[in-house]
């Protein structure tokens, strides 16, 4: 409670605080009158029902309080809010990139980082925006949480006053993988952050690539990685020029990928499925990707080969 993570730990702790507080005393103010009047209004005791006639004062006053009340929360919620929808003009700007399920962080000059690498109490905003399908980004120690939604230029900002490593992660149910779609916020102090700035590399990925482009914006990237990793289709990294075993028609067998068999897995997936797989997954790109693309995508294919 109330840590210095970022300059709006303070403001949503204490609506937290407040809101809990009023929901306790109310609880347990309920919870008593209940135990009372189930005791003391007992039939035993009161043979006899008696009408009681509506009362003015206490239908005022049971009305006007809670409304006092909620209003007054409202108050506090949005004063701890509204603060986090004005970044300042001076703020740095670092783009998030969220993607099934991965997250990008792309500095000025094209510098690419998987980690959000930031100096100590410097404003930093952060542009969201989503390749795919809409994500959260939720940074709970800093008591951050904002859409990232595909076509909508969304932000976030803060200023991160502690050192150290804090947990950035996906708030939106956003597929398969969706749990492991978190990444590092690293608080460093400036120079650090300067150096470690200076040698950043320049975006690795070629988004000028065309097959990138197009293996990305056809959605390929949600179920086959770039980087070795397994997640619903096997990874693209190293696989053109190697042999694998896949089943056709029931029969198992090898094959060496080429341009005829990423084709024939791109238009026909279901024809030979590779072992480990599962068929009927992927389904048939015929009429989705033009056949004159997908020169375009093996030659992207071949630049992922094993080096
Ligand atoms: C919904 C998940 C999904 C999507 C989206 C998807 N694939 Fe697949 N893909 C799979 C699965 C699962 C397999 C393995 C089973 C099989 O062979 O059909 C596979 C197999 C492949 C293979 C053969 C891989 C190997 O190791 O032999 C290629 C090539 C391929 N996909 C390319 C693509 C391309 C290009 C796209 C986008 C146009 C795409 N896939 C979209 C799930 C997907
Ligand atoms: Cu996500």
């Amino acid at each position: 409670m109330f840590s210095n993570a970022s300059n709006f730990v303070h403001g949503v702790d204490k609506a937290f605080l407040i809101i809990l507080g009023i929901s306790l005393f109310f609880l347990i103010l309920l919870t008593t009158l209940m135990i009372v009047f189930i005791i003391k209004y007992n039939r035993k005791k009161n043979v006899k029902a008696v009408q009681i006639k509506d009362s003015g004062w206490l239908e005022f006053t049971w009305t006007a309080i809670p409304m006092l009340l909620v209003l007054f929360m409202f108050y506090v919620g949005w004063e701890g809010f509204l603060p986090m929808r004005q970044a300042p003009k001076d703020a740095m700007v670092v783009k998030a990139i969220g993607r099934m399920w991965k997250w990008t962080f792309e500095y000025a000059g094209n510098k690419q980082s998987d980690t959000l690498v930031l100096p100590i109490s410097k404003a930093v905003k952060i542009d969201l925006v989503s390749k795919d399908v809409i994500h959260g980004f939720f940074v709970p120690a800093f008591r951050i949480k904002e859409d990232v939604v595909p076509g909508k230029n969304n932000y976030t900002w803060f200023i991160p006053g502690e050192m150290g490593d804090f947990d950035l992660l996906c708030s939106a149910y956003c597929g398969v993988s969706h749990s492991y779609m978190s990444a590092i916020i690293r608080i460093v102090p400036e120079e650090k952050f300067n150096k470690w700035l200076a040698v950043l590399p320049v975006k690795q990925q070629d988004d000028n690539n065309e097959g990138y482009k197009i293996v990305e914006s056809k959605g390929c990237l949600g179920c086959h990685s770039v980087d070795g990793k397994k997640i619903v289709g096997p990874t693209f990294k190293g696989l053109y020029g190697s042999t694998i075993d896949v089943t056709t028609d029931g029969t198992s067998h090898k094959v060496t990928v080429d341009d005829q068999y990423i084709q024939t897995s791109i238009f026909d997936p279901n024809k030979d499925i590779v072992d480990g797989f599962a068929p009927g997954i992927m389904k048939s790109y015929t009429g989705i990707i033009k056949e004159k693309d997908i020169a375009k995508i093996n030659d992207f294919l071949k630049s992922l080969k094993e080096k």
